[in-house]
């Protein structure tokens, strides 16, 4: 019997040119993401690039520009980290009112082994200025955008004392493989705790430089603006979870139910899962993540004794005192939405 293509999506395409697209739920059952089900968020079509072939340059305030090519890339000493990233735009979607941007639902997020060169070593070799103040680094793609005259890259910066954290990587590899083209082939960064706009896919160039990088998508995009006019920008992953078990909508028998899912925070170890059937909170067991820089496994047992529909929740807290709201936190680009998301069950 042949399937219709619609039937088994790799991804839940939100659009398709750039592609943009989120993991399908059963994908984030998994601890480490499948490849072929790690989300896509790209704000340029795929630049073409020549593999091995691709150079980056290091230069700015530094002692030593240079430029490397990806093949001297893959015989240097790597380092592997599974990391969960989460887009800024995830679960945009139930924010009111409802904010511009792509409309992701809750599959802007993914949890993948990375293998590469870790950044400070490049740097270590360019040997960084004393007055640099932050590391840009910028893709190979560019496109236009609605309200600025000619193409732009996509680029973004880092302070400095963040771009030499050992865990900061130029990735290679993906899950054991060769990166695909739109996660950022031939090599990308991969910023462990950062929502996914840090990690620039399509590494061209890296620049050290003396005053605060204010690109489109470093002041105009990726900022908390709430309105007043006051402008933050988003930085690491606010506290969250996710229930990946029953699944949303699911039909179940009355009784026990396991509940399950992740939960993760780029601001400290998660300290506290809860969840709640509709009669109170109550803590869910953690179990071990994968690596420090991935999400925590979480299960817990809820009573569904009647029949009828029951909303599950559940809460998160990290080691550094921070909570899941109960209400999306407000910004007009809609970044950051960690609050409690229900997941309908009916029992019958
Ligand atoms: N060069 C480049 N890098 C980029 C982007 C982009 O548009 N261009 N999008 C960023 C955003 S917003 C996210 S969430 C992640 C997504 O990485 P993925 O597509 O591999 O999941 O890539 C980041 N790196
Ligand atoms: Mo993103």
């Amino acid at each position: 019997m042949t399937r219709p293509p619609h039937d088994s999506p790799d991804l839940v395409v939100v659009r398709h040119t750039p592609l943009n697209a989120e993991s399908p739920p059963a994908a984030l059952e998994r601890d480490v993401t499948p490849a072929a089900h790690v989300y896509v968020r790209s704000n340029f079509a795929v630049p073409a690039l020549p593999g091995d072939d691709h150079r980056i340059t290091i230069g700015g305030a530094v002692r030593e520009p240079f430029s490397i090519g990806v093949a001297e890339l893959r015989a240097m000493p790597r380092a592997t980290a599974t990391v969960t990233m989460e887009c800024a735009g995830n679960d945009r979607v139930s924010m009111r009112p409802l904010p511009p941007g792509e409309l992701w639902r809750s599959g802007a997020v993914s949890t993948a082994r990375w293998s590469g060169v870790p950044l400070r070593e490049l740097l270590g070799r360019a040997g960084v200025a004393p007055d640099a103040v932050e590391i840009l680094v910028e893709g190979a793609d560019r496109g236009l955008v609605d309200d600025e005259p000619g193409t732009i890259s996509f680029a973004r910066s880092l302070p400095v004392r963040e771009a030499l954290d050992p865990r900061v990587l130029l990735a290679l590899e993906m899950n054991d493989a060769p990166l695909a083209p739109e996660h950022g082939a031939p090599v990308r960064l991969v910023v462990p705790g950062w929502y996914g706009m840090a990690s620039v896919k399509w590494v061209a160039r890296i620049e050290a430089i003396t005053t605060p990088f204010a690109g489109r998508f470093q002041s105009r995009r990726y900022v908390y603006d709430d309105d007043a006019g006051g402008v933050r920008p988003v930085t690491r992953m606010r506290v969250k979870s996710a229930i990946v078990a029953p699944a949303d909508g699911a039909i179940v028998p009355a009784g026990r139910v396991v509940v399950r899912g992740w939960a993760w925070s780029g601001e400290g170890a998660i300290a506290r899962v809860e969840v709640d059937a509709g009669a109170g909170w109550h803590d869910a067991r953690l179990g071990a993540p994968p690596s420090e820089d991935s999400w925590t496994p979480w299960e817990a047992e809820v009573e569904l004794a009647a029949r009828g529909r029951y909303a599950l929740l559940s809460r998160a807290h990290d080691a550094a005192g921070n909570v899941q709201p109960d209400v999306p936190p407000w910004n007009r680009l809609g970044y950051g939405n960690n609050a409690v998301r229900p997941v309908v069950v009916e029992v019958v």
